[in-house]
Protein backbone atom coordinates (compact mmCIF):
# COMPACT_ATOMS: atom_id res chain seq x y z
CA UNK A 1 0.00 0.00 0.00
CA UNK A 2 2.41 2.17 0.95
CA UNK A 3 4.37 2.24 -2.57
CA UNK A 4 0.81 2.88 -4.37
CA UNK A 5 0.48 6.10 -2.29
CA UNK A 6 3.93 7.25 -3.15
CA UNK A 7 2.69 6.69 -6.55
CA UNK A 8 -0.37 8.27 -6.84
CA UNK A 9 0.87 10.97 -4.98
CA UNK A 10 3.58 11.52 -7.57
CA UNK A 11 1.41 11.33 -10.63
CA UNK A 12 -1.06 13.77 -8.79
CA UNK A 13 1.92 16.44 -8.34
CA UNK A 14 3.03 15.77 -11.50
CA UNK A 15 -0.88 16.30 -13.12
CA UNK A 16 -1.95 19.44 -15.02
CA UNK A 17 -6.29 18.34 -15.50
CA UNK A 18 -7.16 16.18 -12.73
CA UNK A 19 -10.91 14.36 -12.77
CA UNK A 20 -12.34 12.09 -9.69
CA UNK A 21 -15.49 10.93 -10.14
CA UNK A 22 -16.86 9.52 -6.85
CA UNK A 23 -20.08 7.20 -5.73
CA UNK A 24 -21.48 6.27 -2.53
CA UNK A 25 -18.51 4.30 -1.26
CA UNK A 26 -17.09 8.10 -0.49
CA UNK A 27 -19.59 8.92 1.96
CA UNK A 28 -19.64 5.31 3.59
CA UNK A 29 -17.80 7.08 6.38
CA UNK A 30 -20.02 9.87 6.94
CA UNK A 31 -22.49 7.15 7.96
CA UNK A 32 -24.65 6.92 4.85
CA UNK A 33 -25.08 3.49 3.67
CA UNK A 34 -23.92 2.60 0.33
CA UNK A 35 -26.63 2.67 -2.39
CA UNK A 36 -26.32 -1.06 -2.97
CA UNK A 37 -25.97 -1.43 0.92
CA UNK A 38 -28.76 1.26 2.17
CA UNK A 39 -31.76 -0.98 2.31
CA UNK A 40 -31.35 -1.87 5.84
CA UNK A 41 -34.26 -1.38 9.19
CA UNK A 42 -37.25 -0.71 7.31
CA UNK A 43 -36.42 -0.91 3.72
CA UNK A 44 -34.61 -4.74 3.66
CA UNK A 45 -37.70 -5.60 1.86
CA UNK A 46 -37.17 -3.25 -1.34
CA UNK A 47 -34.61 -3.42 -3.73
CA UNK A 48 -32.90 0.14 -4.49
CA UNK A 49 -32.11 -1.01 -8.29
CA UNK A 50 -36.44 -0.84 -8.42
CA UNK A 51 -37.48 2.20 -6.01
CA UNK A 52 -35.08 4.39 -8.11
CA UNK A 53 -36.92 4.19 -11.28
CA UNK A 54 -39.82 6.51 -12.71
CA UNK A 55 -42.30 3.78 -12.79
CA UNK A 56 -41.75 2.73 -8.98
CA UNK A 57 -43.26 6.49 -8.40
CA UNK A 58 -45.85 6.42 -10.61
CA UNK A 59 -46.98 2.99 -9.32
CA UNK A 60 -46.20 3.44 -5.53
CA UNK A 61 -45.42 7.25 -4.82
CA UNK A 62 -45.87 6.65 -1.31
CA UNK A 63 -42.86 4.31 -1.07
CA UNK A 64 -40.86 6.25 -2.47
CA UNK A 65 -41.51 8.91 -1.36
CA UNK A 66 -40.28 7.67 2.18
CA UNK A 67 -37.19 6.21 1.28
CA UNK A 68 -36.53 9.50 -0.32
CA UNK A 69 -37.12 11.58 2.83
CA UNK A 70 -35.67 9.18 4.87
CA UNK A 71 -32.66 9.00 3.16
CA UNK A 72 -32.87 13.07 3.35
CA UNK A 73 -32.71 13.41 7.02
CA UNK A 74 -30.15 11.25 6.88
CA UNK A 75 -27.69 13.19 4.34
CA UNK A 76 -28.90 16.60 6.09
CA UNK A 77 -27.34 14.54 9.60
CA UNK A 78 -24.22 14.05 8.14
CA UNK A 79 -20.83 15.51 8.05
CA UNK A 80 -18.43 15.19 5.45
CA UNK A 81 -15.45 12.81 6.42
CA UNK A 82 -11.56 13.00 5.35
CA UNK A 83 -12.08 11.84 1.95
CA UNK A 84 -14.37 14.39 0.75
CA UNK A 85 -12.19 17.17 2.58
CA UNK A 86 -9.11 15.42 1.24
CA UNK A 87 -10.72 15.69 -2.35
CA UNK A 88 -11.63 19.77 -1.39
CA UNK A 89 -7.59 19.84 -0.95
CA UNK A 90 -7.26 18.51 -4.15
CA UNK A 91 -8.56 20.99 -5.73
CA UNK A 92 -6.90 23.83 -4.00
CA UNK A 93 -3.37 22.22 -4.50
CA UNK A 94 -4.28 21.67 -8.09
CA UNK A 95 -5.34 25.54 -8.41
CA UNK A 96 -2.24 26.55 -6.71
CA UNK A 97 -0.49 25.18 -9.43
CA UNK A 98 -2.45 26.44 -12.22
CA UNK A 99 -3.97 23.18 -13.02
CA UNK A 100 -7.77 22.16 -13.80
CA UNK A 101 -9.66 20.02 -11.28
CA UNK A 102 -12.92 18.47 -11.76
CA UNK A 103 -14.59 16.29 -9.31
CA UNK A 104 -17.89 14.15 -11.20
CA UNK A 105 -20.25 13.12 -8.33
CA UNK A 106 -22.83 10.13 -8.70
CA UNK A 107 -23.97 11.10 -5.26
CA UNK A 108 -26.85 13.06 -4.32
CA UNK A 109 -25.87 13.89 -0.40
CA UNK A 110 -24.83 17.00 -0.89
CA UNK A 111 -21.07 16.32 1.23
CA UNK A 112 -18.72 17.40 -1.36
CA UNK A 113 -20.04 20.55 -1.95
CA UNK A 114 -20.50 20.98 1.74
CA UNK A 115 -16.19 19.76 2.21
CA UNK A 116 -15.59 22.77 0.04
CA UNK A 117 -15.02 21.39 -3.31
CA UNK A 118 -16.21 24.09 -6.10
CA UNK A 119 -15.73 22.70 -9.28
CA UNK A 120 -18.50 19.62 -8.86
CA UNK A 121 -20.68 17.91 -10.92
CA UNK A 122 -23.83 16.00 -9.00
CA UNK A 123 -24.37 13.67 -12.27
CA UNK A 124 -27.47 12.22 -10.46
CA UNK A 125 -28.68 15.68 -8.94
CA UNK A 126 -29.75 16.16 -5.88
CA UNK A 127 -31.54 14.88 -2.63
CA UNK A 128 -31.80 18.53 -1.51
CA UNK A 129 -33.83 20.40 -4.21
CA UNK A 130 -37.12 18.48 -4.95
CA UNK A 131 -39.86 19.47 -8.30
CA UNK A 132 -43.32 19.55 -8.71
CA UNK A 133 -44.51 16.32 -11.54
CA UNK A 134 -46.51 18.66 -13.06
CA UNK A 135 -44.75 21.86 -13.57
CA UNK A 136 -40.99 21.06 -13.25
CA UNK A 137 -40.92 24.25 -10.33
CA UNK A 138 -38.37 23.36 -8.22
CA UNK A 139 -38.01 23.74 -4.45
CA UNK A 140 -35.61 23.06 -1.26
CA UNK A 141 -37.82 21.56 1.38
CA UNK A 142 -37.27 22.54 5.05
CA UNK A 143 -34.83 20.18 6.99
CA UNK A 144 -37.84 18.23 8.31
CA UNK A 145 -39.38 14.81 7.35
CA UNK A 146 -42.54 15.77 5.55
CA UNK A 147 -45.89 15.42 7.03
CA UNK A 148 -47.42 13.44 4.45
CA UNK A 149 -46.15 10.69 1.46
CA UNK A 150 -46.67 11.28 -0.60
CA UNK A 151 -46.43 14.96 -1.00
CA UNK A 152 -49.29 16.86 -3.55
CA UNK A 153 -47.92 20.27 -4.83
CA UNK A 154 -50.88 23.13 -5.81
CA UNK A 155 -50.25 22.31 -9.15
CA UNK A 156 -52.17 18.89 -8.64
CA UNK A 157 -49.30 16.74 -9.25
CA UNK A 158 -46.22 15.17 -6.50
CA UNK A 159 -43.14 16.41 -5.59
CA UNK A 160 -40.36 14.03 -6.00
CA UNK A 161 -37.10 14.18 -5.47
CA UNK A 162 -34.34 15.70 -8.04
CA UNK A 163 -32.37 13.30 -8.68
CA UNK A 164 -31.65 10.96 -11.69
CA UNK A 165 -33.35 7.56 -11.90
CA UNK A 166 -32.87 4.36 -13.78
CA UNK A 167 -33.88 5.20 -17.53
CA UNK A 168 -34.29 9.26 -17.16
CA UNK A 169 -31.05 11.31 -18.83
CA UNK A 170 -28.59 13.18 -16.79
CA UNK A 171 -28.82 16.59 -16.91
CA UNK A 172 -27.35 18.17 -20.04
CA UNK A 173 -24.62 20.91 -19.26
CA UNK A 174 -23.39 17.98 -16.36
CA UNK A 175 -22.90 15.18 -19.04
CA UNK A 176 -21.09 17.28 -21.32
CA UNK A 177 -18.55 18.73 -18.94
CA UNK A 178 -18.46 15.14 -17.37
CA UNK A 179 -17.20 13.60 -21.44
CA UNK A 180 -15.46 16.76 -22.07
CA UNK A 181 -12.87 16.73 -18.86
CA UNK A 182 -12.88 12.77 -18.95
CA UNK A 183 -11.59 12.86 -22.15
CA UNK A 184 -8.87 15.68 -21.81
CA UNK A 185 -7.30 14.89 -18.27
CA UNK A 186 -4.44 13.57 -17.53
CA UNK A 187 -4.73 11.83 -14.13
CA UNK A 188 -8.06 10.12 -13.52
CA UNK A 189 -9.24 8.67 -9.95
CA UNK A 190 -12.74 6.41 -9.29
CA UNK A 191 -13.72 6.82 -5.89
CA UNK A 192 -16.01 4.52 -3.65
CA UNK A 193 -17.83 3.85 -6.65
CA UNK A 194 -19.28 -0.20 -8.14
CA UNK A 195 -18.50 1.38 -11.47
CA UNK A 196 -21.62 -0.25 -12.73
CA UNK A 197 -24.32 2.70 -13.27
CA UNK A 198 -23.64 4.25 -16.71
CA UNK A 199 -22.57 6.57 -17.61
CA UNK A 200 -20.66 7.27 -15.04
CA UNK A 201 -18.51 4.20 -15.65
CA UNK A 202 -17.82 4.89 -18.92
CA UNK A 203 -15.77 7.94 -17.80
CA UNK A 204 -12.66 5.81 -16.76
CA UNK A 205 -12.62 4.13 -20.36
CA UNK A 206 -12.73 7.27 -22.33
CA UNK A 207 -9.75 8.69 -20.13
CA UNK A 208 -7.79 5.93 -19.78
CA UNK A 209 -8.46 5.99 -24.09
CA UNK A 210 -7.61 9.42 -23.84
CA UNK A 211 -3.87 8.74 -22.60
CA UNK A 212 -4.73 9.41 -18.88
CA UNK A 213 -3.38 7.71 -15.59
CA UNK A 214 -5.93 6.19 -14.02
CA UNK A 215 -6.14 5.31 -10.34
CA UNK A 216 -9.55 3.60 -8.61
CA UNK A 217 -9.36 3.90 -4.41
CA UNK A 218 -12.62 1.81 -3.71
CA UNK A 219 -13.18 -0.99 -0.81
CA UNK A 220 -13.61 -3.52 -3.34
CA UNK A 221 -12.56 -4.59 -6.92
CA UNK A 222 -15.06 -3.39 -9.80
CA UNK A 223 -15.13 -3.66 -13.14
CA UNK A 224 -12.78 -0.31 -13.48
CA UNK A 225 -9.99 -2.33 -11.56
CA UNK A 226 -8.73 -4.16 -14.73
CA UNK A 227 -9.19 -0.87 -16.45
CA UNK A 228 -6.65 1.28 -14.24
CA UNK A 229 -3.25 1.63 -13.64
CA UNK A 230 -3.19 1.39 -10.21
CA UNK A 231 -6.15 -0.14 -8.06
CA UNK A 232 -5.88 0.75 -4.12
CA UNK A 233 -8.17 -1.08 -2.10
CA UNK A 234 -9.69 0.21 1.51
CA UNK A 235 -11.48 3.04 2.47
CA UNK A 236 -11.20 6.69 0.68
CA UNK A 237 -11.31 8.21 3.67
CA UNK A 238 -8.16 6.69 4.64
CA UNK A 239 -6.20 6.33 1.32
CA UNK A 240 -6.97 9.69 0.01
CA UNK A 241 -5.79 11.94 2.90
CA UNK A 242 -2.44 9.67 2.86
CA UNK A 243 -2.23 10.56 -0.90
CA UNK A 244 -3.23 13.93 -0.95
CA UNK A 245 -0.64 14.49 2.16
CA UNK A 246 1.71 12.59 0.61
CA UNK A 247 1.82 14.78 -2.55
CA UNK A 248 1.15 17.87 -0.98
CA UNK A 249 2.79 18.07 2.63
CA UNK A 250 0.66 17.72 5.61
CA UNK A 251 -2.07 20.03 5.60
CA UNK A 252 -1.56 22.89 8.05
CA UNK A 253 -4.76 24.63 7.66
C1 LIG B 1 -16.14 2.09 -0.36
C2 LIG B 1 -16.34 2.33 0.97
C3 LIG B 1 -15.39 3.14 1.57
C4 LIG B 1 -17.96 1.13 0.39
N1 LIG B 1 -14.39 3.58 0.84
N2 LIG B 1 -15.20 2.51 -1.13
C5 LIG B 1 -24.95 1.33 -20.99
C6 LIG B 1 -24.88 -0.01 -20.73
C7 LIG B 1 -25.84 -0.63 -19.94
C8 LIG B 1 -26.88 0.09 -19.39
C9 LIG B 1 -26.94 1.43 -19.62
C10 LIG B 1 -26.00 2.03 -20.43
N3 LIG B 1 -26.29 3.36 -20.48
C11 LIG B 1 -27.39 3.59 -19.71
C12 LIG B 1 -27.81 2.43 -19.19
C13 LIG B 1 -28.99 2.25 -18.29
C14 LIG B 1 -28.71 2.67 -16.86
C15 LIG B 1 -27.59 1.81 -16.29
O1 LIG B 1 -26.45 2.20 -16.17
N4 LIG B 1 -27.92 0.61 -15.86
C16 LIG B 1 -26.92 -0.27 -15.24
C17 LIG B 1 -27.45 -0.80 -13.94
C18 LIG B 1 -26.53 -1.33 -16.21
N5 LIG B 1 -28.36 4.07 -16.77
C19 LIG B 1 -29.32 5.00 -16.76
O2 LIG B 1 -30.50 4.70 -16.84
C20 LIG B 1 -28.90 6.45 -16.68
N6 LIG B 1 -29.58 7.20 -17.66
C21 LIG B 1 -29.18 7.22 -18.93
O3 LIG B 1 -28.14 6.74 -19.31
O4 LIG B 1 -30.09 7.83 -19.77
C22 LIG B 1 -30.04 7.49 -21.15
C23 LIG B 1 -30.41 6.01 -21.32
C24 LIG B 1 -31.46 5.47 -20.61
C25 LIG B 1 -31.78 4.12 -20.74
C26 LIG B 1 -31.03 3.30 -21.60
C27 LIG B 1 -29.97 3.87 -22.28
C28 LIG B 1 -29.66 5.23 -22.15
C29 LIG B 1 -29.31 7.05 -15.35
C30 LIG B 1 -28.58 6.46 -14.19
C31 LIG B 1 -29.09 7.11 -12.92
C32 LIG B 1 -28.62 6.34 -11.70
N7 LIG B 1 -29.31 6.83 -10.57
C33 LIG B 1 -29.02 6.28 -9.26
C34 LIG B 1 -30.12 6.72 -8.28
C35 LIG B 1 -29.93 8.20 -7.92
C36 LIG B 1 -30.85 8.60 -6.81
C37 LIG B 1 -30.60 7.77 -5.57
O5 LIG B 1 -29.49 7.83 -4.97
O6 LIG B 1 -31.52 7.04 -5.17
O7 LIG B 1 -27.74 6.72 -8.81
S1 LIG B 1 -28.83 4.50 -9.26
C38 LIG B 1 -27.54 4.44 -8.09
O8 LIG B 1 -26.33 3.91 -8.69
C39 LIG B 1 -27.27 5.90 -7.70
C40 LIG B 1 -25.77 5.90 -7.64
O9 LIG B 1 -25.29 7.23 -7.84
C41 LIG B 1 -25.36 4.96 -8.74
C42 LIG B 1 -23.99 4.39 -8.61
O10 LIG B 1 -23.87 3.66 -7.42
P1 LIG B 1 -22.51 3.78 -6.61
O11 LIG B 1 -22.33 5.18 -6.19
O12 LIG B 1 -21.43 3.17 -7.39
O13 LIG B 1 -22.87 2.98 -5.27
P2 LIG B 1 -22.80 1.41 -4.98
O14 LIG B 1 -23.57 1.18 -3.72
O15 LIG B 1 -23.13 0.61 -6.15
O16 LIG B 1 -21.24 1.12 -4.73
C43 LIG B 1 -20.53 1.63 -3.64
C44 LIG B 1 -19.07 1.19 -3.78
O17 LIG B 1 -18.35 1.81 -2.72
C45 LIG B 1 -18.84 -0.32 -3.67
O18 LIG B 1 -18.02 -0.74 -4.75
C46 LIG B 1 -18.08 -0.49 -2.34
O19 LIG B 1 -17.07 -1.47 -2.43
C47 LIG B 1 -17.46 0.86 -2.17
N8 LIG B 1 -17.27 1.27 -0.79
N9 LIG B 1 -17.53 1.66 1.37
C48 LIG B 1 -14.31 3.29 -0.49
N10 LIG B 1 -15.48 3.40 2.88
Amino acid sequence: MEESIARAAEWLREAHAVVVVTGAGVSAESEIPTFRDSMEALWAEFDPQTLATPEAFEADPETVTKWYDWRRMRCAEAEPNPGHVALARMEREIAKRGGVFTLLTQNVDGLHARAGTHNLVELHGSLRVWRCTVTRKERVPDPEPFPEYPVRTDAGGYLRPGVVWFGESLPERALKVAFGASASCDLFFSVGTSAVVYPAAGFVELAKSAGARCIEVNRDPTPATELVDLALHGKSGEILPRIVDAAFGQSDE
